[in-house]
């Protein structure tokens, strides 16, 4: 049986619901479609102990609905995803909009019919929908990274995938654990495994450079502040260059003498979080002169902190600080100071393989292990909406139409793909993801109310815009040597942490939110210029 609505939404995380709420202003049945048992996304399935925002509460939840923005407690600066979760369930419910979200439900099929102009989406349960317009909310780090190695099933402990973590609680306690992975993730959990295992040893690749999180309770005070304070929160993110509720620093690394410049950093390691990023020097990613002092000072931290010399030097990173996407940590330096923690190397001496009783390296090493956890990471962007599989006019999946590189409009859009609207797709902009989608929905909204007042139900990209597109975002890459330094560093902005994905693409829009924010409120301005709207009956091939 096939059912019809007049949009289908794939995820149910921040995207998918901003989304739902979109569609019901819109006056159309709109049905989301999600592969775990509750909302969330992210917050769903990265539910390993540790995980934790790295975006301050009141910037990182949905900016939409002035009601839940002050019926909702946040008790964090960082809130857990226990508590990030049961916000996403608040959500829901104050909104009644769960009714129109189905679960364990997995899209494996997207494709268009041109003579009916339908989308017909298939789930792996052997279900399959209709309807006019297709939005997927799959969240650009959805797709994570199976372990490559081989031997697994002969490993006679237990292992599990940070990025599908069990809802059981994982008991660590007296056991000996190898944790392979050091990004975002492996720094949150590292510190929790090293308080309760008998034994932890990290198996690093490449280091990071970890700032302190600086992780407090919200006070009532500061959060009615906070709640009184929204418009002016909201009229932040649209400015700041990640979309958060921040202040320019209004300095330039030229305006203060540079043996000052560890006082401004010291600043910013005070104040925790992005705050390092992004209050320090507004020219720290792109002049490398100041980005090398940043990354020496982060550098002169992790030697004061780690008591062994050696794996100081290990943990000491020495590309570019934010050549790749710097975690926010708690402890995590410190951990290594404790005796039941060891780190290992792997840079040159990689993981071969797996064997019954533990992680074995080049050099014959084995790493003894009752419990291995992966932290390795996602196929970022593209990852996600290969799976599923969506054909348009020509018949091609996007995968097909994408080698070697996605070309979109605006990230949101591609041509061929009529009435398809990507959410987090690549060539969008990696910032404050609650805001960037808000954005990105308000010009999809805006685009299907203008097909519905002129008549239209064909909405579509231009090749040459999307073409246009794509060379905008080259340049602005071409412009960002510190990003462009991730290449040799696996950098998953570029694709470069996962095997045989294309370099020559661009997967992300590298101008910052607000250019990113500016550039589509143009495109509308301009009436959505680049989009064409279209009846579909004037094109009807039958
Ligand atoms: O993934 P990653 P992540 N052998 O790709 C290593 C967001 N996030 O899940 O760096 C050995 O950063 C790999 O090594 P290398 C955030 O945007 C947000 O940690 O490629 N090691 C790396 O150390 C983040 O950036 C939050 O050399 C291997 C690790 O696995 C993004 O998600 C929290 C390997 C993967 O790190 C991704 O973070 C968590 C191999 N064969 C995540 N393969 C918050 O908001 C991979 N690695 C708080």
């Amino acid at each position: 049986m096939t059912t019809h609505y007049d949009a289908v939404i794939v995820g149910g995380g921040f995207a998918g619901v901003r989304s739902l709420w979109e569609t019901r202003q819109l006056g159309l049945s709109a049905r989301v479609l999600e592969a775990g048992t509750s909302v969330g996304g992210t917050w769903y399935w990265n539910r390993y102990p540790g995980a934790r925002t790295d975006s301050e509460a009141w910037t990182y939840c949905f900016s939409f609905d002035d009601k839940l923005c002050q019926e909702w407690n946040w008790t964090e600066r960082f809130p857990g995803q226990p508590e990030v979760e049961a916000y996403f369930n608040h959500a829901v419910d104050s909104l009644d909009l769960r009714k129109d979200i189905q679960f364990t439900t997995r899209v494996n099929g997207c494709t268009y019919d041109e003579a009916s102009n339908t989308w017909t989406v298939s789930t792996t349960d052997g279900e399959t929908f209709t309807c006019r317009y297709l939005i997927s909310a799959t969240g650009l780090l959805h797709l994570a990274l199976k372990p490559p190695f081989p031997g697994l099933d002969s490993f006679r402990g237990e292992w599990m995938m940070t990025a599908k973590w069990p809802k059981e609680p994982v008991d660590f306690a007296g056991k000996k654990v190898v944790l392979i992975g050091t990004g975002a993730t492996g720094v949150q959990l590292i510190p929790v495994v090293a308080r309760d295992a008998a034994q932890l040893t990290v198996l690093q690749r490449t280091p990071n450079y970890v700032v302190p999180t600086r992780n407090h309770a919200l006070e009532p005070n500061h959060l009615a502040e906070i709640k009184r304070n929204y418009d002016k929160i909201w009229a932040q993110t649209d400015v700041q260059v990640f979309a958060f509720a921040m202040d320019a620093a209004n300095r330039m690394s030229t305006d203060v003498p540079k043996d000052q410049w560890n006082q401004v950093f010291d600043a910013g390691w005070e104040a925790g979080g992005f705050r390092f990023l992004f209050e320090t020097f507004d020219d720290l990613l792109v002049n490398t002169e100041v980005n090398e002092a940043a990354a020496e000072y982060v550098r002169n931290k992790i030697r004061a902190i780690v008591k062994d010399p050696a794996t100081a030097d290990l943990l000491c990173p020495t590309y570019y600080y934010g050549g790749k996407r710097p975690p926010m940590g708690t402890h995590y330096y410190e951990s290594f100071n404790r005796e039941n923690v060891k780190l290992v190397s792997v840079a040159n001496n990689a993981i071969t393989d797996v064997t019954e009783t533990g992680v074995r390296l080049a050099d014959g090493t084995v790493h003894e292990a009752d419990v291995i956890v992966f932290a390795l990471g996602f196929d970022a962007m593209t990852g996600a909406l290969a799976q599923m599989n969506v054909r348009g006019t020509d018949g091609r999946t996007l995968q097909e139409k994408w080698n070697p590189e996605p070309a979109t409009f605006m990230g949101i859009t591609v041509d061929g793909y009529p009435n398809f609207f990507m959410l987090s797709g690549p060539q969008s902009p990696f910032a404050n993801i609650p805001v960037v989608i808000d954005k990105s929905v308000k010009f999809i909204g805006g685009a299907i109310r203008k097909a519905q007042s002129v008549g239209a139900d064909v909405i579509e990209p231009t090749a040459e815009a999307a073409s246009a597109y794509n060379e905008h975002c080259k340049m602005l890459l071409d412009f960002n040597t510190i990003i462009k330094s991730g290449t040799s560093q696996h950098s998953w902005f570029l694709g470069a942490n996962v095997e045989g994905k294309s370099q020559s693409a661009v997967y992300f829009y590298f101008g910052g939110a607000a250019g990113f924010f500016g550039e589509l409120n143009g495109v509308m301005e301009k009436d959505f210029e680049g989009l064409s709207f279209s009846k579909h009956a004037d094109k009807a091939v039958v």
